[in-house]
């Protein structure tokens, strides 16, 4: 054989051969050195490249693959590997190995357990049609579709709302953003005088508290049981098998001693732990304790930071003798004291001179106790000895950067300069990590909240034939969004419309049942020329976006709206340019609906039928149409729509049309069948009708 230095001059691919003859050989050996030559064979001819964080890390399934026959490959390669093995993959490499098999590290761990080959069918990570076919072909696979749930179709009006009343993960952000609301309406109540700055964490006591096991504790109130049981909360049904992809939202304690953790599947938590009983989510009981939390430290002091739904941050500076740890300590017990008693679920904190100290004492404490880390020295000391995994924000792949030049705790990191640092990790990372494994945490205390967007986004369940299906979707999306900003009191001016697009090998039904797959995202804006925050006027704009894409509706798999360039609505200027000034004065007051059954909207402050067609026939008069008037013209007549007064948006459109036609300018024509248009399609959306244009 030729050596490696031999050919190094000849060319790469000579290089990459030798390269893996010698891994081959290299394979071999620790093969026979780990079983005597007795060696099983259910992965001969299963050569893997193990990429990425899994679990067991990649060495155990090294150790596994090679004892049984298999082979393992440093780099990756179409001819050479038969098995990707992988917990997760940036999009780019789904993308990348769209037609490879990839399989999770489950797959390894449960053929060496049954000493035997088992099918890939129910460990592949993500499906891909080639992928699919190809187990079809071998008839290993039950296609998704005959697991049936009780989903609604994606255009029934109940979709959306019956989504986000079972999503955790809507539950969980818009918590964060009610409570914040929360939090500074219980400043005004107990500290009328206190005016919302984010403060400086100089000079700060900073008392981190966070429930334990917050979901589980909930349900433990009504069912105490089953206290001191390993439990979890999530939405998989009691009889539950292995192959379970329900996500355990929260796990008690007991639970955790069996290795189950927050946010793995319930298959693998069944594995682990077969007695693990299952509880549903309680999402309005959650929302109650969580507003409690927040009165119960909102009351002592201003100084809250909303963290989430069970964990906020407070600075007690003001509260306690901060020169004597053992009236913090007590201060700390009877605040975690009056939590238990008053919601009923244990409450752990962490107390530091800043958030990050604070935070990471609080994992010392946890369950059911406290933490201090105050004194420079404590600091050091206990920040030295942490592992790096253990900092927040600090994720995966730096770990692993890091650990792959050995190090491990904070303290490794100690001699390691700033710049070193900045190279290695980038330097915003860089810096972050050389301050955190000293125990400076330089951000503020947020106390003030700006809202930049909101955004309603669904990327599960959707499936769609057309694109009336999509439009009627979109309205009921909007109409989620205009609850929202509403709520918020917002209202804003740019729209941004978020697709999921079936990407071209994926399989049309993904390994999660009606769950989005493999997919491309398509994002597309537009302006409005007057902050709204009415979702017909929105979903007017977004059909405009729809309407300028050539798209497959059958291929989109996730659906999003979002609203940015906010500003507070009760800010908006009814201005309608140069016309209120013409109103005439003494109109007759017409009632403005004469069909249906509707409630009047106001069109700048007027209800009045006569006063609207007159500001109407001014806007219709002046030299060129504005952009602002427009808008408001179309959120009129949609609002008229909604409220199903068809006749007067009829005799608006016709108004509109006679003053027009007689003018005969081509901008304000092009202005009218724009509006036109929008009109026609949302009597369509709304009422399933038209309007008859031979009457206009
Ligand atoms: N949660 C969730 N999904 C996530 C994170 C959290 O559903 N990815 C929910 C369930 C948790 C609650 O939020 O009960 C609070 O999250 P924590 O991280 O505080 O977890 P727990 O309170 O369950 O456990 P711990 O005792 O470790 O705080
Ligand atoms: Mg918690
Ligand atoms: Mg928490």
């Amino acid at each position: 054989m030729k050596s490696l230095v031999s050919v190094i001059m000849g060319s790469h691919k000579d290089y990459m051969t030798l390269k893996r003859q010698k891994l081959d050989e290299q394979n071999t050996n620790q093969r026979f050195l780990l079983e005597d030559g007795k060696v099983s064979q259910i992965f001969k001819g299963v050569s893997v490249y193990i990429t990425g964080f899994t679990d067991p890390p990649s060495a155990v399934l090294k150790e596994i693959v090679l004892r049984n026959g298999g082979s393992v490959q440093m780099f990756f390669s179409k001819t050479h590997v038969t098995h990707i093995v992988a917990s997760n993959l940036p999009d780019f490499k789904v993308k990348l190995w769209k037609n490879d098999m990839i399989v999770t590290p489950l797959w390894i761990v449960d053929c060496d357990a049954a000493q035997s080959r088992l099918s890939e069918a129910k460990y592949i990570l993500y499906r891909t049609s080639e992928n699919i076919k190809d187990m079809m072909t071998k008839n290993e696979v039950n296609i998704v579709k005959s697991v049936s749930k009780n989903i609604p179709e994606t255009t029934s009006k109940d979709f959306v709302g019956e989504f986000y009343s079972n999503s955790r993960l809507h539950h969980l952000s818009t918590s964060v953003s009610e409570l914040r609301h929360e939090v500074s309406r219980l400043q005004s109540q107990y500290h009328p005088s206190y005016m919302p700055t984010n403060r400086k964490q100089t000079a700060s006591v900073i008392v981190h508290v966070d429930i334990d096991c917050f979901f589980v504790s909930i349900s433990l109130c009504s069912r105490p049981h089953l206290r001191g049981k390993p439990v979890c909360v999530t939405h998989a049904k009691p009889n539950d098998k292995l192959d379970s992809y329900a996500e355990i939202s929260s796990c008690s304690y007991e639970a955790r001693k069996f290795g189950v953790q927050n946010g793995m599947f319930l298959g693998n938590a069944l594995k682990l732990c077969p007695n693990i009983i299952t509880v549903p989510y309680e999402f309005e009981s959650y929302h109650k304790a969580s507003n409690e939390l927040y009165r119960i430290l909102v009351e002592k002091t201003p100084y809250v930071e909303v963290v989430s739904c069970d964990e906020a941050f407070m600075d007690i500076v003001e509260l306690v003798d901060i020169s004597d740890e053992t009236l913090i300590q007590e201060f700390v017990q009877d605040l975690r004291s009056q939590i238990h008693s008053s919601i009923g679920c244990t409450v752990s904190a962490g107390i530091g001179p800043n958030k990050l100290v604070a935070r990471m004492a609080t994992r010392q404490g946890k369950p059911n106790g406290q933490y201090v880390c105050y004194s420079e020295e404590s600091v050091q000391d206990y920040i030295k000895s942490q592992p790096l995994q253990n900092l927040p924000g600090i994720g995966r792949a730096t770990c692993h950067k890091l650990e792959l030049q050995n190090f491990k705790l904070c303290g490794d990191l100690l001699l390691k300069s700033k710049a070193e640092l900045s190279d290695l990790l980038g330097p915003k990372t860089g810096e972050t990590v050389y301050y955190y494994c000293r125990g400076i945490d330089l951000r503020d205390l947020i106390l003030k909240h700006e809202r930049k967007s909101i955004s309603v986004e669904i990327n599960y369940g959707i499936r769609v034939e057309t694109i009336k299906e999509l439009e009627t979707f979109l309205l009921n999306l909007c109409k989620e969004l205009d609850n929202r900003m509403k709520a918020e009191k917002v209202s804003g001016s740019l729209v941004t419309l978020k697709l999921k697009e079936r990407s071209e090998n994926a399989a049309v039904e993904p390994i999660k049942y009606m769950g989005h797959g493999i997919c491309d995202n398509i994002s597309k804006s537009v302006n409005i020329a007057n902050a709204t925050n009415d979702g017909s006027v929105i979903h007017s704009k977004v059909m405009s976006l729809v309407n300028s894409m050539t798209l497959i509706p059958r291929d989109i798999r996730g659906i999003g709206v979002q609203i940015s360039k906010l500003k507070d609505s009760s800010l908006d200027q009814k201005n309608f340019a140069n016309t209120n000034k013409k109103i005439s004065k003494g109109s007759k007051d017409v009632p403005i609906c004469t069909s249906f059954q509707c409630s009047v909207p106001e069109f700048l402050g007027h209800k009045n039928t006569g006063d609207v067609k007159n500001i109407i026939k001014n806007w219709c008069e002046s030299p060129e149409p504005y952009q602002v008037d427009v808008d408001k013209v179309d959120e009129y007549l949609s609002q008229l729509i909604k409220y199903q007064n068809i006749n007067f948006v009829q005799e608006l459109l016709k108004f509109m049309r006679k003053i027009l036609k007689e003018r005969g300018v081509p901008e304000w024509n092009a202005v009218f069948n724009s509006t036109l248009q929008n009109v026609q399609r949302q009597i369509h959306v709304i009422l399933n009708g038209i309007l008859n244009l031979e009457d206009l």
